[in-house]
Parts: C-alpha cells; sequence; structure tokens
C-alpha cells in the first residue's frame, strides 16, 4: 500500500491537533504569554520559558488511572530564580502542585507550626512569624515581592500530557515575536508514550477482566517543530534523562543532531543534584558540586543557569 501524504497538520506538528484534544484556555493563555513577552521583550528584557514538572498520561477517559514522570519540579523552580536574579522574565510552565519558586524552599514546613498570634482573642489581627520555622523568610520574601512587583514571573500550570504539548506550542508561538532574546528550558520530564483517546476506555478498567495490557502509542516530538517552524529564532535547551550513566552523552549527542536547537543538559536521576553536562554541538562541559558546595547549600542549578545565560548572550550577539 502506498503511503499517504501527511495532512498539512500533522506535517507542522506531528498530529498534535488531531490526536490530543486542545484545552479551552488554551487561546486565552497564549494571549497572556503573547503580552507578557511583547511587553519585556520590548524593555529590552529577555525572557525564558521554562517547562517543569512530569506530565501525566491517563488510561481511561474518566480518569481513576494514569501513568505519570517522575518530577518533583525543583529543577524548574530553581532555576526559575536564578533566571530571575539574572535579569529575565520568566514564564513558568509547571505541573499543578509540583514545586514552585520561592515557596519550594518551605515545601516541608508546616504553616501552623511557622506562625503564632500574641492575643487569646480569635479575631487576633497581627500573626507573627516564626523564623526559625521559616529560615531566611524576609529575604525571600522580598525577592519574591520584588519578582512580583515587576510582573516578571507568569505562571501556567499543566496537568496531562495534553494540556503540556498544547500550552508549550502555545508558549512558542507567543514567545516567536520577540526573536533570539527567548530561550526554551524544557526541564519537565515528558512521557515518551499515551493512549490515544479512540482506544482508550470509556470506564474504569476493571480488575475482574484478568491482568492488563496496555498499548500506547508515541507521544509526537514537539522540539522538532518548535525549532523549524514556531520559535526558529528562539535560543533552546532541552534535558536528556536517562538512569544508565554510560548512554547519557550518545543519547544527549543523538538529540542535538535530530532536533538542530542550542544545547542539551543531560543528567543522570541519582546524580542530578551534583553533576550535569551541557552538551552542544563543538562543546561538551561538565558542571559538578564539590562536596563543600553541596553542604553550602550551593545548587547546580546556578551553576547550570550562569553557562546558559552566557550561552544565550553570545547566540544573541551572532544573530
Ligand atoms: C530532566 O532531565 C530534569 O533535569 C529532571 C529534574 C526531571 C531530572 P526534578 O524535577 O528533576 O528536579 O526532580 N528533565 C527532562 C526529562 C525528559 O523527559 N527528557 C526527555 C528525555 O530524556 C527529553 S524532552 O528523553
Amino acid at each position: 500500500m502506498a503511503h499517504s501524504e501527511p495532512s498539512a497538520s500533522k506535517a507542522v506538528d506531528g498530529g498534535l491537533s488531531e490526536e490530543f484534544a486542545v484545552p479551552s484556555h488554551a487561546e486565552e493563555v497564549k494571549k497572556l504569554m503573547a503580552e507578557f513577552a511583547e511587553h519585556h521583550g520590548s524593555a529590552g528584557r529577555r525572557v525564558v520559558l521554562i517547562t517543569s514538572g512530569g506530565t501525566k498520561v491517563p488510561l481511561e477517559s474518566r480518569t481513576v488511572r494514569f501513568l505519570d514522570n517522575f518530577s518533583s519540579g525543583r529543577r524548574g523552580a530553581s532555576s526559575a530564580e536564578y533566571f530571575l536574579d539574572s535579569g529575565y522574565a520568566v514564564i513558568f510552565l509547571h505541573r499543578h502542585r509540583s514545586l514552585y519558586p520561592y515557596t519550594r524552599l518551605y515545601t516541608g514546613v508546616s504553616l501552623l507550626d511557622s506562625i503564632r498570634s500574641e492575643s487569646s482573642k480569635e479575631d487576633a489581627g497581627q500573626i507573627l512569624v516564626d523564623q526559625n520555622a521559616l529560615p531566611n523568610i524576609a529575604k525571600v520574601l522580598k525577592r519574591y515581592q520584588a519578582v512580583k512587583a515587576a510582573g516578571l514571573l507568569l505562571p501556567v500550570e499543566f496537568n496531562t500530557l495534553s494540556e503540556y504539548l498544547h500550552l508549550l506550542k502555545a508558549a512558542a508561538q507567543a514567545l516567536s515575536s520577540i526573536g533570539s532574546k527567548a530561550m526554551f528550558y524544557l526541564a519537565a520530564a515528558v512521557s515518551d508514550f499515551y493512549i490515544p483517546a479512540c482506544e482508550m476506555p470509556e470506564h474504569k478498567i476493571q480488575s475482574s477482566n484478568g491482568p492488563l495490557q496496555i498499548s500506547m502509542k508515541m507521544v509526537p516530538k514537539m522540539l522538532s517543530p518548535l525549532v523549524k517552524d514556531w520559535a526558529p529564532k528562539s535560543f533552546v535547551i532541552s534535558f536528556k534523562l536517562e538512569t544508565d550513566p554510560s548512554i547519557l552523552l550518545e543519547r544527549a549527542r543523538r538529540a542535538l543532531e535530530t532536533y538542530n536547537h542550542q544545547a542539551v543538559v543531560a543528567n543522570v536521576l541519582d546524580t542530578r543534584r551534583g553533576y550535569v553536562v551541557v552538551v552542544t554541538k563543538d562543546t561538551q562541559q561538565e558542571l559538578v558540586l564539590t562536596d563543600e558546595e553541596v553542604q553550602k547549600e550551593v545548587e547546580i542549578e546556578d551553576r547550570i543557569v550562569s553557562n546558559l545565560t552566557a550561552a544565550h548572550s553570545q547566540f544573541m550577539s551572532q544573530v
């Protein structure tokens, strides 16, 4: 049988619009992101789109079970802070309830144990913060409030793979107007597999039917249309996650060759907090934290972000 020609939309986004329902708020969010990019870009500011957290793939359309990709969101959330410190405006496309810039520092803390009231009355006006329970809270609050007042952080949430894919496309199109001032920092852990809507059971899968066998399709790779069609002038960084260190660099190189973007940050699950390799076409740079730095709570995202902001400056000066 002769292969049929792919339809126009399939050629551009691997069938995204045909296979995944467009979220109802996609257009509205795209407009917000475009305004944000326009506003900051025309003020001469660079804008980074950070993706963060793992995607969720439903197994049933009235979903009880789903397949999740591992990511706490810490890399994305801490990187957002370092980008903001470096003068970038940040669109933070993150999984609902994954770690969030600034508040991530206090996730283990119980709210009620960190505040107290001086008055015995129930409607006591003043509540006091226990600074031992919330270390550095005054400093962090100041940074957060400055970012908020300047409108430098635009949060956008996703839950499912479908939402992630459509919102990433919307973001790429929204940022294309600022050309090389835009950076894409794709740290989210994205599923490679999904069940198409037409093959998904409507109701909860019954265990009385015996052991479960599922067949999943490959998720269209968004990096290809992002680099080629949606935001061709921007600076694009993807992340490569492996559990087997021996294949990491080869996979990172292969991704660079396939998608022709600017860099891959390669990391292994177990060592990701202290070691990454930034791979570009001509270079391979290891970023490592020493034991002493780990003790002093230096974060590897600080290194990743300074490496990439310098590379972004160079990229902008060459176009
Ligand atoms: C990463 O590799 C991130 O560094 C981590 C960060 C998810 C490991 P945490 O959120 O962890 O701080 O807990 N992200 C990319 C993962 C991914 O799905 N990459 C795809 C792949 O490896 C390519 S887009 O094939």
